[in-house]
């Protein structure tokens, strides 16, 4: 936490072109979401879908600071980072809809995100599963002497699995090119941080191995992107792994369209408190009061619109999958490359 004080000034100094990137990379995201509220409210899809809305400055600020050729890894509540690592949102949205066209063939829904050309290497939802499979994009990328950073998206609840303290004793030891990405939103489905944990303390999990911690506002995008920006530079540098801990909220529900008001968790208070605190509502004013037009924002949000309206579209108008091949890439098969190339 230390560099960054000084480190924010520098950032409120950048153009507000920096700004109106990660704002609109952020209204693709809510777009893409408020799109399948409604999907979901039509009743189109019978797979679950995990929202990240009120949380999307965590996965655009760390993209920004990534290169097209780094590699991301993410868990059940990835379509933000999907987007914001520039992947396609119709393959995405043919993936819930279970579709061939889908970025996982169809087989693996909302929780199975692959964009290989964009570095997306999975979201899988098995809580911290992709820790340990980020260790290992990261150590083969050190192996090739390649110069790609690995970052590993996981939720707070993840912390609780002992497979992320393993990966964090790993990419210390091996000074591994690595940024470890934790997205505190304070639940875990339905327990509250404070219900699982003696202390709120979460970005000191690395350091016990010998990784350093920060933390910082999951909220302020461009706190986020700074915090990234010298993580991925020191990784990228040969000088091993950060744990930064960002503190965002998400509106929705543990799973679906629901705000989880009614399932026996007290969330109401908090669930004010951070819609006040919304990152997109809060650029817009940053840019207005910096001299963006307003018609420039409003254009931003019409064409993010457009683009999840499109994405519904293309994944309705895409073939289902063929029943007969459902056992398909259940077991091994002669040749394993072969896996999503043959729909
Ligand atoms: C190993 C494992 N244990 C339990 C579950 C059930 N489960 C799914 S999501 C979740 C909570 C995850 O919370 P967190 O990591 O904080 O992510 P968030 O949902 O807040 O984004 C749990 C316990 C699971 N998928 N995998």
């Amino acid at each position: 936490m230390k560099d960054l004080a000084a480190s924010k000034t520098s950032v409120i100094m950048q153009s507000s072109e920096t700004l109106l990137e990660l704002r609109r990379t952020m209204v693709r995201i809510r777009a893409f979401e408020e799109e399948l509220v409604h999907v979901l409210e039509r009743g189109e899809i019978a797979l679950p879908v995990h929202l990240c809305i009120g949380q999307e400055a965590v996965p655009a600020g760390v993209c920004a600071a990534l290169e097209s050729s780094d590699i991301i890894w993410g868990a059940h509540r990835s379509h933000g980072h999907y987007i914001a690592k520039g992947a396609d949102p119709k393959a995405m949205m043919a993936e819930i809809f279970g579709r061939v066209e889908g970025c996982s063939g169809g087989r693996g829904g909302s929780m199975h995100l692959l964009a290989r050309e964009q570095g997306v290497l999975g979201t899988v939802p098995i809580v911290a599963a992709t820790v340990s499979l980020a260790v290992g994009s990261a150590l083969a990328a050190k192996l090739r002497k390649q110069r790609a950073v690995t970052v590993a998206f996981f939720g707070d609840g993840a912390v609780e699995e002992g497979q992320v303290h393993e990966s964090l004793n790993l990419a210390a030891l091996f000074r591994l090119p690595i940024v470890f990405i934790c997205e505190n939103n304070f639940l875990a489905t339905h327990m509250h941080l404070s219900e699982r944990r003696v202390h709120d303390n979460l970005y000191q999990a690395g350091e016990f191995h010998g990784v350093p911690g920060i933390r910082e506002d999951g909220n302020d995008v461009l706190a986020v992107y700074e915090a990234a920006t010298q993580a991925i530079e020191r990784a990228r540098n040969g000088n091993g792994p950060t744990f930064i801990e960002f503190r965002t909220y998400r509106w929705r529900g543990h799973v679906g369209k629901s705000f989880d008001l009614d399932v026996g968790l007290n969330r109401k208070d908090d669930l004010e408190e951070w819609m006040a605190k919304d990152p997109l509502k809060r650029t817009r004013l940053q840019l207005l009061e910096s001299g963006t037009p307003e018609v420039v924002l409003l254009a931003i949000e019409k064409a993010a619109r457009e683009e999840a309206a499109e994405a519904v579209c293309f994944a309705r108008t895409s073939r289902m999958p063929d029943p007969q091949r459902v056992i398909q890439h259940v077991f091994v098969e002669a040749n394993p490359r072969s896996i999503l190339c043959e729909n």
